[in-house]
């Protein structure tokens, strides 16, 4: 297993669009293991593939309290969406930056196990939120990008300056 180096906004790598996953091979499963291992050291409650410069369709996620309940979706499709919800969101890709992005507040994602299986979820409340947003990922989208031209400015100052005060 090993932790991954997670890229950060705006490194344009995160702008790429994922692939399909042909076939759930065993180098499809280390893929996962190590996204599961970055996301839980960093500690997040999900990561996509782009985000760790693997440009497949691969996504792994854990709201859970316990931190035990890991969901792994490969070539999600979203079947069905409804309402609308407005979720305070960050990103492991953009670190310290919070804000609220509006999107479907219920679900209903197709995708396939480690196992290569097809199965259906239904989500809604904070699962479903995360499943968009990395869903955006792996379609080269970043949380940021839905906001105002003026906030997302704002946005690339704070980074900016929080990169110089840690060098
Ligand atoms: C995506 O994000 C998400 O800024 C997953 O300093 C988040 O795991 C979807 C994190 C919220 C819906 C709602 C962010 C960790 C983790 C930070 C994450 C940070 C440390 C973000
Ligand atoms: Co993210």
């Amino acid at each position: 297993m090993a932790i991954l180096k997670i890229l950060q906004y705006p490194d344009e790598r995160l702008h790429t669009v994922a692939a399909p996953v042909a076939q759930v091979t065993d180098k499809i499963r280390l893929l996962i293991k190590d996204l599961a291992e970055t996301m839980y050291a960093a500690p997040g409650i999900g990561l996509a593939a782009t985000q760790v410069d693997v440009h497949e369709r691969v996504i792994v996620i854990d709201t859970s309290e316990t931190h035990d309940q890991l969901l792994v979706l490969i070539n999600p499709e979203i079947i069905a969406s409804n309402g609308l919800s407005d979720y305070e969101e960050g990103c492991l890709s953009v670190p310290g930056i919070y804000g609220k992005v509006q999107r479907a507040e219920s679900i209903a994602v197709r995708a396939l196990n480690t196992e290569g299986e097809s199965f259906v979820l239904n989500a809604d409340g904070l699962l479903a939120v995360c499943i968009q947003h990395e869903m955006d990922h792996l379609a080269g989208k970043v949380f940021v990008e839905y906001w105002s031209r003026l906030k997302q400015a704002r946005t690339l100052a704070r980074l900016k300056k929080k990169q110089r005060s840690a060098m």
